[in-house]
């Protein structure tokens, strides 16, 4: 009776009318070079197998492609490794580079057959190297075949074969469709390294599933990071077993009187799982020394004076702090990041940093001093707020830039000691500003960030003196004062974390706003489906 079903589907599916298939250039983020081949469609039937190498890593993300497509087209796809090459298959292959020069090859007279790229952009195509991340995805009429050197490559061109396929790809129910893909060759790699988004989950605390499709969103975009924003004055959202209090009684406030919540060590090593699987880092951060008034709740020692505040429900910001001064606030620390670095495979740690306005500057440098030694101690790589600047520098150390002029030179200053940047200029990455006046939600003291805003800037030359080379790469943060559910999360998310997505993979040649909004308009159709409250910005010509 399966193979009836199937065979009913397939009927019902060669009845319908190829739908306009999406043009292989229709990408988002932008791929690095592609040469579409209007004579290579390719249309997925339901006898479809997925071959793939007997590498674990790499079966995992054919697992994931066949997990992706079933719902939508009904179709078994099994995943098999023996499969012989004359069948209608998907092929991952963890196996090959790209032999020399295959960027030429691939692209004979490039600047015909490259539609979305300059002939510049496709010779400056240089390094022959699909690199830790890149893919290279072939369509032809008999197969589909993705290529890369690593599991996060072959991830990255799921997500990209993902667009390629009717919007109806995203139906959770099946759906009687032509699956053309269309034909030709993508070759394509990030331009940064360090590609995410953030998630405020102390100002309004969101339960795991929540965050998990958060993860959803972050890998369709091919970014590769979630920075958690763990603990703030209004809630502190991490089990630590040495300091129990900290979730117990910091755990149960949010910004307007909410319940609060947090996460059990359980809790985030789902979360940790379920972003590993999809090649996304945690970054946990536990914010320091400032924004900590829901653990001076917990534990009053840790207060200047050894007084304990009142819990904190409102949105005013830089008045709490731990004691510089008390020897107990670097045990205290020393026990946080242990347990949170304890749990966290990544190799980051995200101590925060910012806006302690009642901390003087020399103590503060002093403070992060010690902090960034703690996070040395227990293995991990310090990230903080750009207001970390001032402080002497440690090995590796990362500084988010999230200011309104690029003008900084005290942050230069810190790049020429060795420090490197991940931008997240609230101007254009604050995915909490509002869209425009009319906004429901969101604050705008760093300005309205339409579409075309969140776009249109250039992470390699936006902080005056940084040299490209110190960007690590970008991040979109989204505080969440004003932000109180899934629904209103994805509102603000969608459509401006694909533009900076965008910003941090694809080559400065792709960048085109004219060309970007067109893309992103054949993606509204996909979030619909897929059951994703977007913004329907008047910028962007929706079908
Ligand atoms: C500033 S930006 C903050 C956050 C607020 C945000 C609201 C930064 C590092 N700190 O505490 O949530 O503004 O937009």
């Amino acid at each position: 009776t399966a193979e009836l079903a199937q065979a009913a589907a397939q009927a019902a599916a060669d009845l319908l009318t190829p739908p306009t298939p999406v043009r292989l250039g229709d990408v988002v983020p932008a791929p690095e070079l592609v040469a579409p081949d209007a004579t290579a469609d390719f249309t997925l039937g339901a006898d479809a197998v997925i071959r793939v190498d007997a590498d674990p890593a790499a079966r995992d993300v054919a697992e994931q492609l066949a997990e992706l497509l079933r719902p939508a087209t009904g179709y078994p796809l099994p995943v098999t490794d023996t499969a012989p090459d004359d069948l209608l298959t998907l092929t991952l292959s963890a196996a090959a580079q790209p032999e020399s020069g295959s960027w030429k090859e691939t692209a004979p007279g490039g600047a015909e057959i490259c539609q979305d790229l300059a002939p510049a952009g496709a010779s400056a195509g240089g390094a022959e190297v699909l690199g830790d991340e890149g893919y290279r995805l072939d369509v032809t009429a008999s197969h589909i075949r993705i290529t890369a050197v690593t599991a996060a490559g072959l991830f990255h061109g799921v997500q990209t074969l993902r667009q390629l396929l009717p919007a109806a790809v995203e139906s959770a129910t099946p759906v009687a469709e032509r699956w053309v893909v269309p034909g030709g060759t993508i070759i394509d790699r990030p331009r940064f390294a360090y590609r995410g988004a953030m998630l405020d989950v102390a100002r309004h605390f969101f339960p795991v599933e929540d965050v998990l499709r958060v993860i959803d969103h972050l890998a369709r975009y091919k970014l590769n990071h979630l920075h958690l924003h763990l603990t703030d004055d209004q809630g502190w959202r991490i089990a630590v077993d040495a300091w129990p209090k900290l979730t117990e009684v910091g755990g149960t406030t949010e910004v307007g009187g909410g319940p609060g919540g947090w996460y059990t060590k359980d809790d985030y090593l789902r979360i940790v799982r379920y972003a590993a699987r999809r090649h996304i880092t945690l970054v946990p951060e536990i914010d320091l020394p400032g924004h900590t008034n829901a653990a001076l709740v917990a534990y009053p020692e840790l207060a200047p004076g050894k007084i304990a505040p009142p819990p904190y429900t409102d949105t005013e910001v830089g008045f709490s702090y731990v004691d510089p001064a008390d020897e107990r606030t670097y045990d205290f620390i020393a026990d946080v990041l242990g347990e949170v670095a304890a749990l966290t495979p990544g190799p980051w740690l995200h101590v925060g940093g910012d806006e302690a306005f009642k901390v003087p500057a020399d103590a503060y440098r002093a403070f992060i001093e010690r902090a960034q030694q703690l996070v040395a101690a227990t293995g991990k790589t310090v990230i903080g707020w750009h207001q970390l600047a001032p402080a002497g520098h440690a090995d590796g150390r990362v500084l988010q830039w999230w200011g309104t002029n690029g003008d900084d030179p005290v942050t230069a200053e810190a790049v020429r000691r060795g420090a490197r940047l991940i931008l997240s200029p609230a101007k254009h990455a604050y995915l909490d500003m509002k869209y425009g006046p009319d906004t429901p939600i969101g604050h705008d003291w760093a300005g309205l960030i339409d579409v075309r805003t969140a776009y249109d800037w250039d992470p390699a030359a936006h902080v005056a003196e940084v040299p490209a080379e110190a960007v690590l790469g970008v991040e979109a943060p989204l505080w969440t004062e004003s932000v109180t559910s899934l629904a209103e999360i994805e509102f603000m998310l969608f459509p401006r974390l694909p533009a900076v997505a965008e910003l941090g993979w694809s080559p400065r040649a792709t960048h085109d706003w004219e060309g970007f909004r067109e893309r992103l308009a054949e993606h509204g159709p996909r979030w619909a489906t897929a059951g994703i409250a977007y913004h329907r910005s008047p910028e962007v010509p929706w079908p």
